[in-house]
């Protein structure tokens, strides 16, 4: 392996803080994931799946205490507090090493240093960025072999040119003959995911968990991805990317914004239940975005995998998803089966007899309690996804025609309607909420505002954020040839609580509506809110119980936006002066459109 002198010092001062027993540089090899792997199975941290039900997949139950994102120890620093946003917790660079100095030391005793060369997006893409994550976790180093391309071919590329540095342990040493936890990890307290936007660093402490753990992913490709992105004029978003062929084989490309398990994962994937349509992914989670030469925006998956919302995924839901993970997954808090395969609720099928609960105990119905956590994944390759585009890995990205935003809204918003232009999608991006989900920990019930999905991503002030977005439409190459803006609900609620729209493959009557509407060929009812379609514009073909319901899910009450008004207002106080112009602009004209 070819390492240069810079990161060999690099990983070594490492080494001799954190005293680990051994060092190991990962090459990426199919042996020595297997080794690992059979390590993980004889400590007692993972079991192998039954290779007839499960081939090549195994299965790993956290820590009760860390099974999600927590926000509230997920740290911006900047070197000016101001710089962090009021929606990011921040820490001065300094105290928050000196502080994490002191806990990484000897943080690895009894354990080894991994070392994991990995690329965000194709390797050797002028678009890929090199990271060097140091990990002490076996959980850590196979699931970032699914979810980066990882090992020695990234070193060679790498040569001597700079990486982001990227610094984790689960903040758990042995003392000698102690035995090890089943997953090992550090007090809530102690939990530090840490961000340095102005050298491009991460250094995450105490958990071993998804996005707190897998740095590529949240931490990089997100948080110090936005930075640079800012910095640098491109985009890095919390966005599947998704080819839409119609019937006449024309071909679009779209990017949507929802919320942490509010549907990416599921639209990317999903079977059109219109006939001669067809969609292929290109990504379930991440967008990185540009222009291209010829004017129009390209956009690339940077990972390699997917790290997917288990529960109520289903052969019925989202067969895509359930095939990509039938083979060579990683599973983490589903239920586990008697005869070695997994189960969650809503996968489609009654609980077996025998079935062991996330928590390791034995299935109890009467107890109340799911056999699986709401947060349960899998971590499936990419590769795997039956629907995979065939660009996928095209290192020019995909031309995007449209985004999506989104969330989980039970009320007041109807189920897709268009923006009037580039800065009203801006707005509706900066306005997107959604009721709270599973994937962090020790959030309060009800509505939240997530623009643009990336409250919890955004590794710099949001009141600039809008501004970059904004910035983007005003120094694009061509403005004609920016996507169009939409938002989507998949989530109304009737009055008897049951959602109004069948969501799933019939979200395809939906994106039908967009790409027409990008074609210039669907019609639209203009409302102060937007474009909403014309109740006979939505293909409802073999879906009779819906089309009474259509006035309902696509109703835009003066009454629901009055009070959304008062929302939104609230929300725009929150970034004071460095809310944009255009931002306050676009609300005075929605109120204004409402005449209010
Ligand atoms: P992250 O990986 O956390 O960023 O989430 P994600 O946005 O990829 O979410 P995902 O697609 O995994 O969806 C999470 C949950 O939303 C699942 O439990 C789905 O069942 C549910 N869901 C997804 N699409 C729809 C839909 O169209 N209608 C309804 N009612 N539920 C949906
Ligand atoms: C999310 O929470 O948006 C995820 C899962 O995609 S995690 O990687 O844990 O952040
Ligand atoms: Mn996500």
């Amino acid at each position: 392996m070819k390492i240069s002198k810079k990161l060999e010092k690099w990983v070594n001062d490492w080494a001799a803080i954190c005293q680990p027993d051994v060092i190991h540089w990962c090459d990426g090899s199919e042996e020595e994931n297997q080794r690992l792997l059979d390590i993980a199975v004889k400590t007692g941290a993972a079991i192998k799946l039954d290779d007839s039900k499960r081939p090549n997949s195994y299965y790993f139950q956290s820590d009760p205490s860390d099974v999600a994102r927590v926000e509230n120890r997920t740290f911006i620093c900047s070197e000016k507090e101001e710089d962090a946003g009021p929606t990011n917790n921040w820490m001065a660079p300094a105290e928050m090493k000196r502080i994490l100095l002191a806990e990484f030391t000897g943080s690895m005793k009894g354990r080894t240093l991994y070392v994991i060369p990995f690329s965000m997006g194709p390797l050797g893409s002028n678009i890929a960025k090199i990271g060097i994550q140091i990990t002490d976790s076996i959980y850590v180093v196979t699931n970032m072999r699914i979810m980066t391309r990882m090992g020695k071919e990234v070193l060679d590329v790498l040569g001597d040119g700079d990486f982001i540095p990227c610094m984790h342990s689960v903040g758990a040493p042995l003392e000698s003959g102690q035995q090890d936890a089943k997953w090992p990890c550090a007090p809530i307290e102690k939990k530090f995911i840490s961000h340095f936007p102005d050298t491009n660093e991460i250094w995450s402490f105490g958990s071993g968990y998804g996005g707190n753990a897998l740095l590529g992913k949240k931490c990089l490709a997100l948080r110090i991805a936005s930075a640079m992105a800012h910095r640098e004029g491109w985009l890095a978003e919390h966005m599947l990317i998704m080819g839409i062929t119609n019937p006449q084989g024309k071909k679009h490309y779209i990017a949507a914004a929802f919320p942490s398990a509010c549907g990416k994962t599921n639209l990317a994937m999903l079977i059109p239940s219109l006939p001669g349509w067809k969609v292929e992914t290109v990504g379930d989670d991440i967008a990185w975005m540009k222009f291209g030469n010829d004017g129009k925006l390209y956009a690339i998956n940077p990972e390699a995998g997917f790290f997917g919302v288990a529960p109520y995924t289903s052969m019925e839901t989202n067969p895509n998803a359930m095939l990509s993970c039938r083979a060579n997954t990683i599973f983490t808090n589903t239920a586990l089966t008697p005869d070695g395969d997994i189960w969650w609720e809503g996968i489609g099928q009654d609980i077996p007899d025998g079935t062991i609960t996330w928590t390791n105990e034995l299935y109890d119905k009467a107890n109340g309690k799911p056999a699986a956590n709401p947060n349960a994944r899998f971590t499936a390759p990419a590769r795997e996804c039956p629907v995979i585009d065939p660009d996928w890995e095209n290192p020019k990205g995909v031309p995007i025609s449209a985004f999506l935003f989104g969330g989980r809204r039970p009320g007041t918003v109807p189920l897709v309607y268009q923006a009037f232009n580039w800065n009203h999608g801006v707005f509706l991006g900066s306005i997107v909420g959604s009721e709270v989900t599973a994937a962090a920990i020790g959030l309060k019930a009800g509505v939240r505002r997530d623009p643009f999905a990336m409250l919890p991503f955004c590794g710099y002030h949001m009141g600039d954020y809008f501004g970059h977005w904004v910035n983007i439409g005003e120094k694009a190459p061509d403005k004609s040839k920016l996507p169009l803006i939409f938002n989507v609900n998949w989530f109304r609620k009737g009055p008897d609580g049951k959602f109004l729209w069948p969501g799933y493959g019939d979200n395809i009557r939906v994106l039908q509506w967009v790409i027409e509407r990008v074609e210039g060929t669907a019609s639209a009812v203009e409302t102060p809110i937007g474009f909403v379609p014309e109740k006979s514009s939505i293909d409802l073909t073999g879906l009779p119980d819906v089309i009474d319901q259509m006035e309902a899910i696509l109703k835009v009450e003066k009454e629901d936006w009055c009070h959304e008004c008062d929302l939104i207002a609230e929300h725009q106080k929150i970034f004071g002066d460095r809310l944009p112009e255009e931002m306050k602009n676009q609300f005075e004209l929605l109120k204004k459109r409402f005449g209010v």
